[in-house]
């Protein structure tokens, strides 16, 4: 910490299961984001220039020091975030410890020169793509899952060969300084990583700092800023903007299997996930027997403080603000006719817990089917015809993930074409973000590019297009124009194109 770190304003915070107050932590202002952006910068032009060896080299050595230091994280994240130990390894360690791996080993093949085939001019011309680093990445982070989200952005980013500034999310900002605490003891630069903690005014703070691509992921409200400021700017930016996913149960589906699977979608985190299953519609043949074992597979729940309790299944919401809205949306709903099954308040007692809850009766008009809850909530309606059940999962601003429960794989494959959706799952929920080959993203309100995936290793970079001569003609193209150059050109061009030739190309 630097030694004005006295001076700095503090961010508090208390732990979400237990309310005892957490460690603070100073922010980071302007002037200090501005000044870790700039050593990012100067330690990025060495780290691009490293063998390729020694990048895979140093991301393994990451690889292998969160292996062994798992322990620090899952407490931080317990008292933090009060995630249960389960999750804290199955979704934030374990995603980050198979991505570092993934890019460590593939991004040298992924990122090597492409050869571009030139479909005109390819006898006359050599064309190559390469791909450069953009240099300092910002990246901008909630407090869902405060340490794989961050962390999936980083190391791509760093297999890329760029630098990266990290803002947390102000309600989760120590688990990512204990993950920079893990990177530069795995002999990277300390520089090329920044953490700067802070609110929404360092959030801005960064995009005013020269950063190259901001990387955001949180609530529309503020990536709509955050698009506007690199639009400002004319960096890219991608945008992960949430969701109101919704599941749908044909009529051949295996309902054990569906419940199941759904009330994880459902209740994991503490349904505080952007993919979280919001919205289930069942074929009526289904209905009474999927709403039964979801509302029974809900209440044999276990809530509690995973700092006591590691293994109890669900923890409490991160943010108190956010319980308030999941109790509005139920209220809401309740009063425009909607039944709870189960849950419904929250629960007593110190923390900011709130109960799975179930509801039907429900209606599209009702925020709970309309808005993003970000809650252990599950709205539950029937369908008749597969057409309504595509076009009521449609009909929402939201487009990240959609779920299908069906025996029969290959219909529900074809149904995938028909839903607006980043990702379709078929009897399985939520995963495919633990996948560092499969893009992450969605369509509509849900943002804007993708995360992960090779495709995304690429947009971390500026692609340069080399163009070189494979023999030295005389090119038509130069001065001096005349008329019967043009001539000569435009009849060259009306009979390629204008021939069977054209077949060829
Ligand atoms: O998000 P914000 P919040 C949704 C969820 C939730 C809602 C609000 O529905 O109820 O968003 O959550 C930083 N310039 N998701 O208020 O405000 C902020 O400090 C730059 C979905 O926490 O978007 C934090 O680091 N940055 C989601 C980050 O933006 C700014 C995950 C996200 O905060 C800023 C979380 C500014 N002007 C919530 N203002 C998902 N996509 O998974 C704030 N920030």
């Amino acid at each position: 910490m630097s030694a004005d770190a006295d001076d700095r304003p503090l961010l508090h915070g208390r732990e979400p299961a237990s309310g005892r107050p957490l460690p603070p932590v100073p922010i980071a202002g302007a002037d200090e984001v501005a000044r870790v952006v700039a050593r990012a910068r100067a330690a990025q032009g060495a780290w691009a220039e490293r063998p390729w060896r020694e990048r895979e080299r140093r991301l393994l050595a990451f690889r292998d020091h969160l292996l062994a230091r798992a322990d620090v994280i899952f407490d931080v994240l317990a008292r933090e975030s009060g995630k249960p130990r389960f999750e804290a390894l199955m979704h934030e360690v374990f995603p980050i410890v198979d991505l570092a791996h993934f890019f460590a080993t593939r991004a040298q093949a992924a990122l090597a020169d492409q050869p571009l085939p030139l479909h005109l001019l390819g006898a006359l011309k050599r064309s190559v793509l390469r791909f450069e680093p953009r240099g300092v990445i910002g990246v901008i982070a909630p407090w869902n899952f405060p340490f794989t989200i961050p962390m999936g952005e980083v190391l791509m980013a760093l297999a890329a060969g760029n630098a990266v500034v990290v803002k947390p999310s102000e309600h989760t900002p120590r688990v990512m300084l204990a993950a920079k605490e893990l990177l530069d003891a795995s002999g990277l630069d300390p520089d090329l990583v920044g953490v700067v903690p802070g609110d929404g005014r360092t959030g801005a703070a960064l995009l005013d700092a020269g950063i190259d691509m901001m990387v955001f992921t949180g609530s529309v409200a503020t990536g709509r800023k955050v698009a506007a400021a690199c639009g400002e700017r004319l960096i890219p930016c991608t945008a992960e903007l949430g969701g109101k996913d919704p599941a749908i149960v044909l009529a051949d589906a295996d309902v054990e299997r569906a419940a199941r699977t759904i009330a994880y979608g459902a209740f994991a985190n503490c349904g505080q996930i952007c993919a979280s299953v919001e919205r289930v519609l069942v074929h009526e043949s289904l209905y009474e027997a999927l709403v039964a074992r979801v509302v029974e597979l809900a209440r044999g729940l276990r809530s509690g403080d995973p700092t006591i309790d590691p293994h109890i299944d669900l923890g409490p919401m991160v943010v108190p603000a956010q319980r308030d809205l999941v109790q509005r949306h139920v209220d809401e709903a309740v009063a425009a006719g909607a039944r709870v099954l189960c849950g419904g308040a929250p629960s007593p007692g110190p923390g900011n817990f709130y109960p799975p809850t179930v509801l039907v009766d429900v209606t599209p008009e009702m925020a709970i089917w309309r808005d993003e809850t970000f809650g252990p909530c599950l709205p539950i309606r029937r369908f008749r015809g597969v057409d309504q059940a595509i076009a009521e999962a449609n009909a929402s601003e939201f487009g990240l993930s959609a779920y299908l429960f069906t025996r029969d794989h290959a219909r529900a494959e074809a149904l995938a074409g028909r839903l607006q959706a980043g990702t379709v799952m078929i009897n399985d929920v939520l995963y495919t973000h633990a996948l560092p080959e499969a893009p992450w993203g969605g369509v509509k309100r849900s943002g804007i590019g993708r995360v992960h995936g090779l495709q995304a290793l690429r947009d971390l970079c500026e692609v340069k297009h080399i163009a070189s001569p494979r023999v030295e003609l005389r090119q038509p193209w130069l001065f001096p124009y005349s008329e019967r150059r043009f001539r000569l050109m435009r009849r060259a061009i009306e009979r390629t194109f204008g021939s069977l030739f054209a077949r060829l190309l």
